[in-house]
């Protein structure tokens, strides 16, 4: 137990435990207190798949094109989400199914001084760069939106953090030597639309944005190859921002003179631009942004909710939190519905797009309890306590709250 005592100051958090116990009631009036929003089709029902390439027990949730879950308690053994379990989302099932990376070529052209035709023995002699980040799709939680929204029905695992190995962006572009008057960096990987008409998937970047140093092209994750799924055998990282941006087989890049138009860039993956990206269900005329930098989130990961402990003993809980686009500030809980926080002991730092691990030990008398977990980042954004809504179910990032019975065994 030693190893998750936080110094939380157990007599603040005994203090707001002893709040959260007046409604205790009976189990049954309980069990309905503690019914969880689950997106349709409950996790626990959801069907598995082991059958995909280079891939292990996943959540499936299309076959075609594959759209495939990180089962939760992933998260709960470590803070690099390992390969064969790492979501995957692609938009049109037009995928290779297999690459000869040998005659494989990355193309740079449009605005440069010099087009570029890299083999990845091109890539593998330039200087690498190494980062902790994660990839999170723009939907990941859409399946707990109310009203409910179309679209992937994705519960909390369409995220990962890995260890991605690769090439500075800036440095393939400035090998190529981008002319004056470039304004964007449109990226193309090497699947393709399934109807003729159907638009490609492309996602471009702001040249400032492309040239940051910190974009990169990664041809390893966790120390191996992209596995086929994920983009082998190179994808763009997009540290902080959403997933969307992280194109995967990328073989092209082409610096623009103008605002990106295409499909995937200027029309789908909008935001509303208000507060938190959210709209009231049904509000119209709002304007509308491309989506880009990621909120800070926290989950538990070794306590489901509706789990019973002991009473008056140290329980140990912990789990995962993520700053966005920014470094992990503090993951606090509360279990006073958010009137008081308290810190829990943050893991090892990774770096400030990486997950962080939490852990923190709690005393609670007998009795229900509802503990909060909240990640504030070192912008100083923090999570809400209310989710915000939008019609494409993006950004879902409230506070998350589990419910524990705290018993003496006797139940
Ligand atoms: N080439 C290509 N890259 C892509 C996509 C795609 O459809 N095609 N989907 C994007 C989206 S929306 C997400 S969420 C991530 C998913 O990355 P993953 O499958 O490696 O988890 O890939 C991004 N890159
Ligand atoms: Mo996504």
């Amino acid at each position: 137990m030693d190893r998750f005592n936080t110094g939380l100051n157990r007599r603040r958090f005994l203090t707001g435990a002893g709040l959260a116990t007046l409604s205790l009631t009976s189990s049954s009036a309980l069990a309905k207190e503690f019914a969880d929003l689950s997106p349709p089709g409950d996790t626990s029902f959801r069907a598995f798949a082991t059958a995909f390439p280079g891939k292990g027990p996943m959540i499936l949730q299309r076959t075609r094109p594959p759209l495939l879950e990180t089962p939760f308690n992933v998260f709960d053994k470590s803070i690099i989400t390992p390969n064969d379990q790492f979501y995957v989302r692609w938009h049109w099932a037009n995928i290779p199914t297999k690459i000869d990376a040998d005659a494989f070529r990355l193309n740079v052209r449009g605005q440069v001084n010099l087009n570029l035709s890299l083999s990845l023995q091109d890539l593998a002699a330039m200087p690498s760069v190494d980062l902790v980040a994660v990839n999170q799709c723009s939907g990941n939680s859409r399946g707990f939106f109310q009203p409910r929204v179309p679209g992937a029905q994705w519960s909390n695992g369409s995220m990962g953090n890995a260890r991605w190995t690769g090439v500075r962006l800036k440095d393939v572009l400035d090998r190529a030597g981008v002319k004056a008057g470039a304004v964007a960096v449109r990226f193309n990987g090497l699947d393709q639309p399934v109807m003729p008409d159907g638009p490609d998937f492309m996602k471009s970047l702001a040249i400032d944005h492309a040239r940051d140093g910190e974009v990169m092209i990664a041809y390893q994750m966790n120390g191996e190859q992209l596995p086929l799924l994920n983009g082998f055998p190179l994808r763009l990282v997009v540290p902080g921002w959403y997933a969307t941006y992280w194109v995967k087989m990328l073989n092209d890049i082409e610096v623009l003179d103008k605002p990106d138009d295409n499909y995937w860039t200027a029309k789908a993956y909008l935001i509303p631009d208000t507060p938190m990206a959210s709209i009231k269900p049904g509000e119209t005329g709002v304007k509308m942004v491309p989506i880009n930098r990621m909120v800070p989130r926290s989950f538990f990961t070794n306590m489901p909710s509706g789990d019973s402990v002991a009473a008056d003993t140290p329980v140990s809980l912990r789990g995962i939190a993520f700053g966005g686009d920014a470094g992990v500030k503090s993951t606090d809980l509360s279990l006073d519905g958010g009137m008081t926080w308290l810190p829990a002991q943050l893991g090892k730092d990774e770096g400030k797009y990486s997950f962080r691990r939490w852990e923190a030990s709690l005393n609670l008398p007998r009795g229900r309890h509802n503990v909060l977990v909240r990640c504030t980042n070192s912008n100083g954004d923090m999570q809400p306590l209310a989710a915000s809504w939008n019609p494409s179910g993006f950004m879902r990032n409230p506070i998350e709250t589990v419910g524990l019975f705290a018993t003496h065994g006797d139940r």
